[in-house]
């Protein structure tokens, strides 16, 4: 048995250019069983990142034991992340939310459903009946629900109550994939498949450890990697992540610089003549205006911005100009980063002039990373419209009319739906008095959580919380609903190369705990939505009939599934949209043709300014002619909102260890992964960490001009002047009686992406203290992954059975 603690990736499979990856199966029971003992193995898909990795769970005396990964799925081939190997564990955690709960005073106390719902009911008729009505609801939900939820949530949203105001933490995550999507392409949807890392001569991962964050897709990559004729590979990241490793070239940029890179790459491409001139001329709109502005940016000039040499920018060109099938990945350090979505384009625009995309290898992958929060999107219930429509465009808005049966002038379109940063905004400015929460937990991922907690506690609020467990922001709710999770319902969810997955119920859910489809369901009955007829606005209630019924809405559509039954789900792999009764077995590659979807009447969005944000009308769209062109959006390189200066002179940055995900409610609760990172650290370059005094394992101070946490140093391969905070830990696990601070989110700015409006994570400005000498114990950070120490370090190797010793 492989320990996948120490070892997060397990073993070699190599393979070659166009050959078929081979399989290996992971799988973990718990407490010494073994497959004999499993009762059942119930068909499912992972829930801890956006790879869509299949695996069963192992069923036992009406428990989940373990699980294994499904080798006749086109994703994984049976392997499996360490994260889902042991995370389902939190599903039988004892501090699990068994029933609702109210609030009563400072306190809150349990309760039936009947007075838990009938509370958020009565509060929504007052509002909704009074002046203002639809105003005042605010949702912000999930990338982690199913398909099935968020359609129904969608229509209760748009159909019900008629609200704009809909987002989730799909802003503060995949936000700015779908932007770029939209901007370059017409409409939402990966380009790629994974197929492409078997047939690529090469790799660029932008902003992406993907090595920690989709642990599958590198040993995919590994795997070619150790194999006949491997791909060449860049990576573009701050920090010594295991990519940037294992990358034959590693441009440790300054946070936030990624645009100036891009230009200046794009620029030496366009100059050695390393594009392609047929394609740019048949497919794209945008050529001559990208070779004026990229021509800007010299590769001494970029090297000044971004702090690499000169010489590395140049054979980076020669890298990714002189492949013949080159895959990109394009994540956070992008996404959550400067210019977040005219950065994601610039990555679009490198394909595109080099006619690197819709063919075996030349792949796109403006990553996902919650499991479903392609579903999120692709169903509206993050504000968008469903079905990828665009909400300035008439025609499809009274499609969904008809679709629901109601009004048009019902479903929000006179304005762009609100995103999240802005939802959070109305709720503090007292104009959204309903903020309804579900699996999300704000309260420690929403940047500058002093400002995030004061606007939950607001007592004109009322806010709903669902959720498996007593977060820190249910803490602050005025109603507790518990919920169901993964393994104790059923639905479907899309990876990120459109690969749809099946997860099927394997047990029930702990005491009163509900199906999130459950809850949104009663709330429809109870609110009495009606369609035009007098009907119940919501005719369905088991999850296969709202598959059936959100079928009919992506007919027609870029995301069509209308040829996926949950029987074609079950028993072989994971089948990729768009599947129709013309495409049966779904569709690999997406623009294949070249043909793009930026037709007006059936594209996304009529497009924003990259610089500003500003919104183009279906005019001003109209009159660039797509015609089924790609578009080379271009713009020059800006500073970020915030940078170091003489009371904060260091960068920070924020992200993730392989150990843990998002704020640990699951992970926090498995014990092999919570003891692989039990707290939190701070990151230096050691140059940085002599000139400071500080050693590794010394306690730290960082602070912002929004907050301050403490922290141990870890002393690592993170470039200098910059310091990283991981944003996993906020105070769960902490003794109530002493709630030092320690979320990454203390520090960080409230700013956004003017286009994708996605917060940016990635880039604030602090400064460090020492407040305690570490006396020689090293700080509780992993020794495998973007943390680890220099070679030559004494840090112990954390492992399944003998994990690191936090400091005393
Ligand atoms: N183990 C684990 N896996 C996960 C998750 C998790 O919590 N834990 N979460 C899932 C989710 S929802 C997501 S969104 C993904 C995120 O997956 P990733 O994007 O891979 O993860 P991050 O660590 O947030 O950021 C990636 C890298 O961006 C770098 N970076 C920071 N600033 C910049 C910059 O300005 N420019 C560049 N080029 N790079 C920069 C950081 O150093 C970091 O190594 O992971 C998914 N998978
Ligand atoms: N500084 C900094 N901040 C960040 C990021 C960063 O890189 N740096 N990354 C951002 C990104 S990309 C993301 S995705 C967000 C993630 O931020 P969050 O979404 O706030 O983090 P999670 O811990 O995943 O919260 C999900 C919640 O849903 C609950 N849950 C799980 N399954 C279910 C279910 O089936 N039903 C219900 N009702 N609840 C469920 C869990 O218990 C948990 O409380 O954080 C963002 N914040
Ligand atoms: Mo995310």
């Amino acid at each position: 048995m492989v320990d996948r603690i120490a070892d997060p990736w397990g073993e070699r499979t190599p393979y070659g250019p166009g050959q078929e990856w081979p399989v290996r199966v992971d799988g973990y029971l718990a407490d010494g069983r073994t497959e004999a003992d499993v009762e059942r193995w119930v068909q499912s898909a992972s829930v801890l990142h956006s790879n869509g990795d299949a695996l069963d769970i192992a069923v036992a005396d009406g428990r989940i034991v373990g699980v294994r990964g499904r080798a006749v799925d086109r994703v994984n081939r049976g392997r499996v992340d360490p994260k889902d190997l042991y995370g389902w564990q939190a599903n039988h955690s004892p501090d699990r939310l068994t029933r609702p709960l109210v609030r009563d005073g400072d306190r809150l106390v349990e309760t039936d459903w009947d007075t838990a719902m009938g509370r958020v009911v009565a509060r929504s008729k007052e509002l909704l009946d009074g002046p203002g009505g639809w105003g005042h609801f605010g949702f912000h939900t999930s990338g982690q629900l199913f398909l099935e939820e968020y359609y129904t949530l969608g229509v209760i949203g748009k159909a019900g109550l008629g609200t704009p105001h809909m987002d989730g933490n799909t802003r503060l995550c995949t936000a700015t994939a779908a932007a770029a999507m939209k901007a370059s392409f017409g409409t939402d949807g990966q380009p790629g498949s994974y197929t492409d890392v078997d047939h690529c001569d090469a790799i660029a991962l932008w902003g992406h450890n993907v090595a920690e964050t989709q642990t599958v897709l590198w040993m995919r990559m590994l795997d070619r990697r150790s194999g006949p004729n491997p791909p060449a590979m860049l990576a573009v990241d701050p920090r010594a992540t295991p990519v940037a490793r294992e990358a034959d070239l590693h441009l440790a940029v300054r946070n936030g610089t990624n645009m100036a890179l891009l230009n200046g790459l794009l620029r030496e491409i366009v100059q050695r003549g390393w594009y392609d001139s047929d394609y740019v001329e048949a497919h794209t709109v945008g050529f001559a205006e990208l070779c004026r502005i990229v021509d800007g940016y010299p590769a001494r000039r970029v090297a000044d911005i971004c702090d690499v040499p000169a010489a590395d920018v140049e054979r980076a060109a020669e890298l990714l100009g002189t492949s013949q099938r080159l895959l990109s990945t394009v994540l956070q350090g992008f996404y959550q980063s400067n210019q977040a979505t005219a950065a994601a384009c610039a990555v679009n625009n490198l394909h595109l002039i080099r006619g690197m995309i819709g063919r075996p290898g030349a792949g796109i992958y403006q990553m996902n990373g919650q499991p479903t929060a392609q579903n999120t999107r692709e169903t509206g219930a993050d504000g968008d419209l469903p079905g990828l429509r665009n909400w300035d465009n008439t025609a499809h808005i009274e499609e969904l009319a008809r679709l629901w049966n109601v009004d048009v002038d019902t479903i929000p379109h006179w304005a762009p739906p609100t995103h999240a940063m802005q939802v959070f905004r109305y709720a503090e400015q007292g104009s959204i008095k309903l903020l309804w929460i579900s699996a999300t937990n704000p309260a420690v991922s929403l940047p500058e959580l002093r400002r995030i907690r004061r606007i939950l506690a607001r007592p004109e609020l009322f806010v709903v919380v669902q959720d498996l467990f007593l977060t820190e922001t249910a803490e602050l709710a005025d109603v507790v609903l518990p919920a169901a999770t993964w393994g104790e319902k059923t639905g479907t969810f899309t990876s990120v190369d459109r690969t749809v997955h099946l997860s099927d119920k394997a047990v029930d859910p702990p005491g009163e705990a509900r199906a999130d489809l459950d809850i949104f369901l009663d709330y429809a009955r109870r609110m009495d939505f009606r369609d035009r007829d007098g009907q119940p606005l919501i005719r369905w209630s088991r999850p296969e009939e709202v598959f059936e019924a959100w079928k009919e809405c992506s007919r027609g559509r870029p995301c069509d599934y209308t040829g996926i039954t949950y029987e074609k789900l079950r028993g072989d792999s994971g089948i990729q949209w768009p599947c129709t009764d013309e495409h049966p077995d779904g569709t690999e590659r997406l623009y294949t043709d070249g043909v793009f979807n930026t037709d007006p009447d059936y594209c996304e969005t009529y497009g924003h300014d990259l610089s500003t944000g500003a919104e183009f009308t279906e005019p001003e769209y109209r009159a660039k002619e797509p015609r089924g062109r790609a578009f080379l959006h271009t713009v020059d390189y800006q500073p970020s909102p915030e940078v170091p200066d003489d009371e904060h002179p260091l960068l920070l940055t924020t992200g993730r260890t392989v150990y843990q995900f998002h704020t640990r409610t699951k992970t926090g609760r498995a014990p092999q992964l919570d003891q692989a990172a039990p707290d939190v650290w701070v990151e230096f370059n050691p140059a940085d960490a002599a000139r400071l005094g500080i050693a590794e394992g010394d306690l730290v101070g960082v602070s912002s001009a929004r907050g301050a946490i403490q922290a141990r140093a870890r002393l690592c391969g993170i470039r200098p002047g910059v310091v990283f905070v991981p944003f996993h830990y906020g105070y769960f696990d902490q003794d109530p009686a002493d709630r030092t601070p320690r979320a990454a989110n203390e520090l960080t700015i409230t700013g956004w992406d003017p286009v994708s409006k996605q917060p940016i994570f990635k880039v604030a400005a602090v400064a460090v203290t020492k407040l305690a000498d570490g006396r020689g114990v090293p700080s509780p950070a992993p020794t495998v992954g973007g943390s680890a120490p220099p070679a030559d370090a004494t840090c112990r190797r954390p492992s399944a059975d003998r994990p690191p010793r936090p400091p005393a």
